[in-house]
């Protein structure tokens, strides 16, 4: 298959390109760094010793003949540039990772609010605009969040992207529909996705585009089979308060003596999915795409759920740092239970891995190697959902 990955360079975008460049698909990389430039603008540094893109794709020839192209592109501003590489490269699939996506960044004051909306929404309209004026059958293939549902208890499994609803007409009728699940994003971040989510049912509808949307967990680990072939190689490891996500935060904190950062009692329940079955998703999904006229695929990309809190206590337990319950930063509900088919990808052959305490030694032994690169002055999360939210 020949595939464009927009965001290439980033977290999943990258160990997604080594990964389907692995299997003999032909790869070309859309990005335009601004994640690297975000890392200047913190003052932080990935943990772990990424090299320059250039440097990554030389290594990546040389260690196994295979080349992957990059173009250095903004897709939600350079839309002549995106529709002409579409045109020329004509792939069969295009996979969105190019967005903002940390939460704690697009709630720090207006610009993160405002530069995540017009990043975000653009690039996603930029990219559906450019399929449809291509003329191109493309696979569209997008990161969405489990942020989209929100996490408020729903007392049900929460469904594949689709809520199947009953409603009775005046006529006392029974009328059934599929609808999108209600939105509830608790970030203006999680709020671009639910707006992609719309953006994609109305080209599906209008277009006839084919589009698979992952709503995808918190992503932990950090290196996949590829990266781990040559140190060039390596995936980035965020750490800070603004990008670094939160077990792999811990698994940092734990290997520095740093009491770990649980936000408010730490009865959170999340999604998570380990880094090495994000490229594996993506795989299958590429494989199994929508047919021709066939509604917006939507598929829940997670492994397994777990409460902050239990992540913390298992951490500790290896490692004895202690936790720290700070101050929630974010506004978020301080409990909630969270159930979540992801049917779709077991059925498509998906063999999840699972947290282990082998796992999570690699991860340690990983953050461990790297600690002389990490900054304690940027672990806490000083990024304040409101004003309530500040330290007292
Ligand atoms: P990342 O920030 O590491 O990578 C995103 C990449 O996109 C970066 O290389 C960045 O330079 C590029 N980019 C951003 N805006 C761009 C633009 N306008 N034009 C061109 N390139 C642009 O993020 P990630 O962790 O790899 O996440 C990738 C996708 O997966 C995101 O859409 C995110 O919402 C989704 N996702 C991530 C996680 C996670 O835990 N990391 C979980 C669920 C979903
Ligand atoms: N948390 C802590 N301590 C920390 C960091 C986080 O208790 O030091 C808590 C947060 O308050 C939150 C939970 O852990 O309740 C998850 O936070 P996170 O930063 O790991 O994840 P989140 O902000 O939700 O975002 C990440 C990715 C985002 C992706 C999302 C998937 O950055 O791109 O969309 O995970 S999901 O959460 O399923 O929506």
């Amino acid at each position: 298959m020949k595939i464009i990955v927009l965001g290439g360079d980033g977290f999943c975008g990258w160990p997604t390109s080594l990964h389907l460049s692995n299997l003999n698909h032909e790869i070309l990389i859309l990005d335009n760094l601004s994640r690297r430039k975000i890392d200047i603008e913190l003052g932080v540094t990935s943990l772990t010793p990424i090299k320059s893109i250039y440097e990554r794709l030389d290594a990546w020839k040389e260690i196994t003949g295979k080349k992957i192209l990059f173009e250095n592109c903004d897709i939600s501003k350079q839309y002549n540039k995106l529709l002409s590489i579409i045109k020329e490269y004509s792939p069969d699939a295009i996979i969105h990772f190019a967005e903002q996506r940390a939460a704690p960044y697009s709630m720090k004051g207006s610009s993160g609010k405002r530069y995540t909306v017009n990043n975000n929404l653009n690039a996603t309209n930029n990219l559906l605009a450019a399929v449809v004026e291509s003329k191109r059958d493309i696979h569209i293939v997008h990161l969405g969040t489990m942020g989209v549902y929100g996490y408020s208890t729903a007392g049900m499994k929460i469904p594949e992207g689709y809520l199947s609803v009953k409603v009775t007409n005046d006529e006392g009728r029974d009328i059934i529909q599929d609808i999108l699940y209600p939105p509830n994003p608790g970030s203006i971040y999680h709020l671009t996705k639910t707006q992609d989510a719309l953006m994609f049912a109305f080209y599906n509808s209008n277009d006839g585009i084919r589009i698979t949307d992952l709503h995808q967990g918190v992503v932990w680990g950090t290196q996949t089979d590829e990266t781990s072939l040559d140190e060039r190689l390596i995936n980035r490891f965020d750490y800070d308060g603004d990008y670094g996500t939160v077990l792999n935060r811990f698994l940092m904190q734990s290997v520095i003596n740093h009491p770990l950062t649980v936000h408010g009692t730490g009865g959170q329940t999340r999604a998570f999915i380990h880094i090495k079955d994000t490229v594996k998703c993506i795989e299958i999904a590429l494989s199994n795409p929508p047919k021709n006229n066939e509604k917006v695929k939507i598929f829940n990309q997670m492994t397994e759920t777990h409460s902050i809190k239990d992540l913390a206590k298992k951490i500790d337990q290896i490692s004895g740092v202690g936790i720290d319950f700070i101050k929630n930063p974010r506004k978020e509900d301080d409990e909630n239970e969270l159930y979540v088919e992801n049917k779709c990808f077991l059925n498509l052959g998906l063999d999840p891995i699972t947290l282990s305490d082998g796992l999570l030694f690699e991860i340690q032994d990983i953050a461990k190697k790297y600690s002389d690169n990490c900054d304690p002055s940027k672990i806490h999360c000083v990024s304040y959902w409101t004003e309530e939210n500040k330290p007292n």
